[in-house]
């Protein structure tokens, strides 16, 4: 912690960055860390792969978001991912700076940085955005709250998955005492479903199988499905629980066809298989509940090679 504040001191120009495809915990911990990092008086950029989803369309700190325009920055902070790949074409930005720190919560990160900060028992990171805050002797105002609570919902889905702490409902409970709308923040990052998200739940239902004696749910959906409907990247968000919720399976997956023949995989586990394992046979990673990677070839084929690795730890 001294060393991050040492080196976020000694900074003027600071880029904020985060993985592709960003979520409520990558998107809430680099606008609350921007809010405080402009409150200390530095010059913050955040740049993002994608617009900001529709679903978390109320975050604030939204003003400073920029597309880049070449330069180097004297500090590049990337938060809550694991690996170079997962920034895209924003990868230069961070390997480029002058100096650079990685927060991050999951398992299997392998980032350079001269400040390293990883808590694999943190839920979110926006949980370590939160002690870093209070470590930087910054107020955590009402925007810098509503951005943490989003984080914090969204990585413990609700404070449901197994990931969620003592910690996680004191921090939490702190940043309610700061008047946030959280009621309209759950409904807004749970409940409200799209009409492209209620099309692709349905294929998602339609396509469910079952293996190993109804231990492991597949389901996918295909590149026609998804263009078939306008779908934004929060559409897929928790696609991944219809097969997980289902009485009896340990381990979900889910296979979404970006493009013809490349699928984006998601496992979750419920209480025993360690998914991050299985997702790092095929050059992925994340959690041990909760696990991404890439994979290419037919559905079929895809399905088998991975079916192939979750027998194995079963
Ligand atoms: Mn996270």
């Amino acid at each position: 912690m001294k060393n991050l504040i040492d080196l976020i001191h000694k900074a003027d120009s600071i880029a904020v960055v985060t993985h592709t495809s960003a979520d409520g915990d990558a998107l809430g911990s680099s606008f609350s860390l921007a809010l405080a990092l402009d409150t200390m008086g530095k010059k913050v950029t955040v740049f993002l792969e994608e617009p900001v989803p529709k679903m978390l369309d109320f975050l604030p700190g939204q003003q400073f978001v920029s597309e880049y325009e070449g330069g180097t920055y004297d500090l590049c902070i990337c938060l809550d991912t694991s690996d170079m790949k997962r920034l895209g074409k924003r990868a230069g930005i961070y390997s480029n700076s002058k100096r650079r720190i990685t927060i991050d919560h999951h398992t299997t990160n392998n980032m350079q940085a001269d400040g390293l900060w990883i808590d694999e028992s943190a839920s979110a990171t926006g949980e370590m955005i939160y002690k870093l805050v209070k470590a930087l002797n910054v107020e955590i105002d009402r925007e810098i709250a509503i951005n943490l609570y989003t984080a914090i919902i969204t990585d413990t889905g609700g404070f449901r998955y197994s990931n969620t702490t003592p910690e996680s409902h004191i921090i939490a409970a702190d940043l309610l005492s700061r008047n946030i709308p959280s009621v309209d923040i759950i409904k807004k990052v749970f409940d409200t479903i799209s009409y492209s998200k209620m099309f692709l739940m349905k294929k998602t239902f339609q396509n469910l199988a079952l293996y190993f004696d109804g231990k492991v749910a597949v389901s996918h959906l295909l590149n026609e499905d998804i263009k078939s409907v306008d779908a934004q990247n929060d559409d897929f968000e928790g696609l991944v629980n219809v097969g997980r919720n289902l009485e009896g399976v340990e381990v979900s997956l889910f296979l979404r066809e970006e493009q013809p023949g490349v699928f984006k995989g998601s496992l979750r586990a419920n209480e025993y298989v360690d998914v991050a394992q299985i997702a790092s046979v095929f050059s992925g990673g994340g959690h041990k509940r909760a696990a991404g990677f890439s994979i290419e070839g037919g559905l079929d084929e895809c399905v088998r090679k991975v079916l192939t690795e979750i027998e194995k730890v079963l």
